[in-house]
């Protein structure tokens, strides 16, 4: 079964439990679930991680750069500072899809610009955790793998 990286950055562990006007209701726990139900039905294995670090996010790119067949990342606040991470997604030959649960460009400034992007064969943001449901039907449609 082809494996997707599930990817989230710093702060992501506090989903659900403050900012739910900005980021919902629902904990990485409940993402990490309805992903991993979706991927059952797409014919997908999904590794989940999160981390505040930004070299584990970098070491698990590394790690799965062979292994997996795509890559979901929410780099949380290192999107717009992180010229590492990039580097890091460059390095891989896999298909990548950016996620944002808020509409980052209805947001302040800084947060307008990603270097991930740079990387990225797609973007989703403003779909609330809904986004990370889109980028898995979405990677199982490009690798073919899949009734989307
Ligand atoms: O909208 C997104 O998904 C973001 O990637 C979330 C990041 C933010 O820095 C980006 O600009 C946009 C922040 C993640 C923090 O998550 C929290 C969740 C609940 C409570 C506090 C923080």
């Amino acid at each position: 079964m082809p494996k997707i990286l599930l990817l989230n950055g710093p702060n992501l562990n506090l989903l659900g439990k403050r900012q739910p006007e900005i980021y919902g209701r629902e904990t990485l726990a409940d993402v990490e679930a309805q992903c991993r139900s979706l991927a059952g039905e797409l014919g997908f294995e999904i590794d989940f991680r999160q981390s505040n670090r930004e070299y584990e996010i970098i070491d698990a790119i590394h790690e799965y750069r062979v292994t997996a067949a795509g890559i979901v990342i929410n780099p949380a606040a290192f999107t717009h500072t992180s010229v590492a991470i990039l580097d890091a997604l460059n390095a891989s030959e896999l298909p990548i899809i950016e996620v944002h649960i808020s509409n980052v460009h209805r947001r302040e400034a800084f947060r307008h610009h990603s270097y991930v992007s740079l990387a990225a064969t797609g973007v989703i943001a403003g779909c609330g955790t809904q986004g990370y449901e889109l980028a898995l039907r979405h990677l199982a449609r490009l690798l073919g793998s899949a009734k989307p």
